[in-house]
């Protein structure tokens, strides 16, 4: 099978095509990146891939030829950062909605398998005080121009599914983590701060919640929904792994040495999502998938530890980053 992988320079795409080259070696895997900020070709394996540096929202004939040239699309690239939402939605509503538009009309013109990686912030946020969880039949009440533009591609998968027949599903992930992610994200802006002699920053109170997902999990999940899934479905991804910010931020500080109560509250996100949770019962019992990451402390070690032993690969993205959390006033 030939599978492009768009926004395989990015943190999950890279950790996807890592993946899949060991556990799918039949495979022929494709990239397609723009190289945006948040790529990164060191993210990718030394070879065993082909890659072509191309934006999917501007129309071009080699984005038509890569795709005519391939069996199916797993859908990674989207600019994926709620604070640059906030601060400068237009390349949002480009890449993830302009661009979603581009590669669904490329893959119904070439009747090409789609693949689309969505989010759990399509739906908005849960109380802190509920026990409830996302299910696909929730109802979407995006918050940020982020996840509004993600819950408008995945609008436009919906329609391209019924209105043309297109052989389309969907998955919507809790919060990643593990290695390679850009140090704009929580977890390695966090780890990184520490191992750089400064402190931890929670947003408000700290006490939101999240719902953490070790990086291969989130594609092995994809890769069986490519592999099993039949046409038109829709699969919430997510491994248990409810954590406030303050509990992740003394976990990191007490595994890197540090009194865990040796952080700052900074000013909060505009119209920051309380709570995530993901009820994952259909992909579980309808396809058979596990998280084999069922111990966030242990994942969480390991994504410490690739930080510390990877410092050439998020130091220059780093200086560049808390510049920019400077001007905003982090
Ligand atoms: P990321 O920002 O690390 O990577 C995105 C990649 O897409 C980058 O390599 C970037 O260069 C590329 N890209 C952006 N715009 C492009 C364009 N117009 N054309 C071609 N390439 C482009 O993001 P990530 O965290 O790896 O997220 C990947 C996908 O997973 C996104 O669709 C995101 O919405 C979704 N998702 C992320 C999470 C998470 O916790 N990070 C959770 C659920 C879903
Ligand atoms: O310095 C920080 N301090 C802090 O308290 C940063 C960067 C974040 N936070 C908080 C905000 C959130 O409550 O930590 C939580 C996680 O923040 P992010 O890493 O920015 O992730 P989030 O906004 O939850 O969105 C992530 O998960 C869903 C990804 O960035 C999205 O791409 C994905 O769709």
């Amino acid at each position: 099978m030939r599978v492009v992988v768009t926004g395989g320079a990015g943190f999950i795409g890279a950790n996807f095509v890592h993946l899949a080259l060991k556990e799918r070696p039949d495979w022929t895997i494709i990239v397609i990146d723009k190289l945006t900020y948040a790529g990164n070709k060191d993210s990718l394996p030394d070879s065993g891939y082909e890659f072509y540096k191309l934006d999917i929202a501007i129309q071009n004939q080699e984005l038509e030829q890569v795709i005519k040239s391939c069996d199916a699309i797993v859908h990674f690239a989207a600019e994926s950062h709620n604070d640059n939402s906030l601060e400068s939605p237009w390349p949002f509503i480009e890449s993830n909605i302009i661009g979603t538009f581009r590669l669904l009309e490329l893959a119904r013109k070439h009747h090409k398998r789609f693949h689309h990686v969505s989010t759990d912030e399509v739906y908005g946020d849960l109380e802190l005080d509920s026990s409830d969880k996302f299910t696909e039949t929730t109802p979407y009440k995006p918050s940020s121009p982020y996840s509004s533009s993600k819950a408008c591609s995945d609008m436009l998968v919906l329609a391209w599914i019924r209105s043309y027949g297109l052989d389309a599903t969907i998955s919507n992930c809790s919060n990643n983590y593990g290695p390679r992610q850009h140090v704009e994200k929580f977890i390695p802006r966090q780890i990184t701060e520490i191992l750089q002699g400064r402190q931890p920053r929670l947003y408000g109170s700290g006490l939101q919640v999240r719902d953490w997902i070790h990086v291969d999990d989130h594609n092995s999940a994809v890769i069986k929904i490519l592999e099993s899934s039949t046409m038109g479905e829709y699969y919430l991804i997510g491994a248990n792994g409810e954590q406030t910010n303050m509990q992740v931020v003394k976990k990191l500080l007490k595994s890197l040495g540090k009194s865990e109560d040796d952080f700052v509250h900074v000013e909060d996100r505009a119209g920051h999502d309380l709570r995530y949770a993901i009820d994952s019962t259909k992909l579980q019992t309808t396809l058979g998938w596990r998280p084999r990451y069922s111990d966030f402390d242990a994942g969480l070690e390991q994504t410490i530890e690739w930080y510390r032993n990877n410092q050439e690969w998020w130091e220059d993205a780093k200086r560049v980053t808390e510049n920019n959390y400077l001007k905003k006033g982090h």
